[in-house]
């Protein structure tokens, strides 16, 4: 009985939602803690999770990782296996585990699932292992798997604070505002499903190393976080677009100026850029963001959500569009079964 009772407990599912960031991240503070070198601001989105179970098994001889029901590449394995290895050793055991993590969200369609995919692992492995964490904790162990995903352990509106300690204990997200605070909607463009050629991770620490403007855009992000939390605290959406507009592109401007350059844009991204801005001068509330990838995302509110998606179905480029409200806290699903 007492084994039954033990393999109960080391099994647990997870959810937990993708975000998108109005005020970004980009640098590091820390490679191996993965501590960021700036805060940032995002919101929580409800139509793309990652669900995902991890049983430990003292019969395995090492983690296996099922990636949307196929085994996952050699690489993928690795880095999970290596979060795993954070968990084992914080809980004491020594058993490895079986991970099977699965989007909501079309794979291949071009959507960083990492915030998602590293909140849902340390929310269910932490569970499985026994560990009972608080939130802090929970965001603080997510960061260590991917800097985002610390901040998909909250819905709504969510803030990741660089942190100054240098063993990470202050680095962690808090939530500004719950889903219902607001009824903010993203509209993702997605303009290419292919895979992008230099990831977050690399990307950053080449602008880091080599961009003339990282200093500028370290020194500025602080303000950036005080004026984005006081657009969110007066529910001011112009303030709010034009501010997360603009933190944006001064990402992107400070990563193409590295050596080489680092421009994740295609010809489509550039014009949906401009189609944005022509719409404003035609009066419609609605700015853009856009991550390490050629998709363009668009932010509004709810009300403008239709004529959006109704003006974007068939331009030139786009591939298909997600449209989504603010979503959830990470949780826990069927915890025991
Ligand atoms: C963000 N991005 O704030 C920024 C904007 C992409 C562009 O967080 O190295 O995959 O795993 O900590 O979390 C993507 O970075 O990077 C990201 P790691 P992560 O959303």
């Amino acid at each position: 009985l007492d084994d039954e009772k033990r393999l109960r407990l080391m099994k647990a599912t997870a959810i937990a939602h993708a975000n998108i960031a109005l005020i970004k991240y980009w640098g590091k503070r820390d490679e191996r803690l993965n501590l960021p070198a700036v805060g940032s601001i995002s919101v929580t989105l409800r139509e793309l999770s990652t669900k995902t179970q991890v049983v430990f098994d003292e019969k395995l001889t090492r983690d296996e990782l099922i990636l949307n029901g196929t085994p996952a590449g050699e690489e993928e394995r690795q880095r999970v296996s290596r979060f795993m290895d954070i968990i084992r050793s914080e809980a004491k055991i020594s058993e490895k585990c079986k991970i099977d993590s699965r989007n909501n969200f079309p794979t291949g369609a071009g959507l960083a699932s990492s915030a998602s995919a590293f909140a849902a692992l340390a929310l269910a492995s932490s569970h499985a292992a026994g560990l009972t964490l608080s939130p802090e904790e929970l965001s603080i162990l997510a960061r260590r798997g991917s800097g985002s995903a610390a901040r998909s352990v909250y819905g709504g509106f969510v803030e990741m604070k660089k942190g100054e300690a240098a063993d990470g204990s202050d680095a962690f997200a808090v939530q500004l505002a719950p889903p219902e605070y607001w009824d903010l909607h993203i509209l993702i463009l997605i303009t290419s499903t292919e895979q992008k050629l230099i990831g977050s991770t690399g990307g950053m620490i080449q602008t880091q190393e080599t961009s003339p403007y990282y200093f500028r855009w370290i020194s500025e992000q602080d303000r950036d976080l005080r004026e984005m939390r006081e657009a969110i605290r007066k529910r001011d959406f112009e303030h709010l677009g034009e501010l997360a507009e603009f933190n944006a592109l001064k990402m992107h401007a400070t990563a193409i100026a590295a050596r080489p350059g680092i421009l994740y844009w295609n010809g489509t991204t550039v014009e949906l850029i401009h189609e944005v801005r022509r719409l404003r001068l035609q009066g419609e509330a609605v700015y853009f963001t856009i991550d390490a990838g050629p998709q363009v995302k668009l932010i509004c509110e709810a009300p403008s959500v239709d004529k959006l998606r109704q003006h974007f179905q068939n331009f030139p480029g786009i591939k298909q569009i997600i449209d989504t409200p603010l979503g959830p806290d990470a949780y826990l699903w069927e915890a025991s079964k």
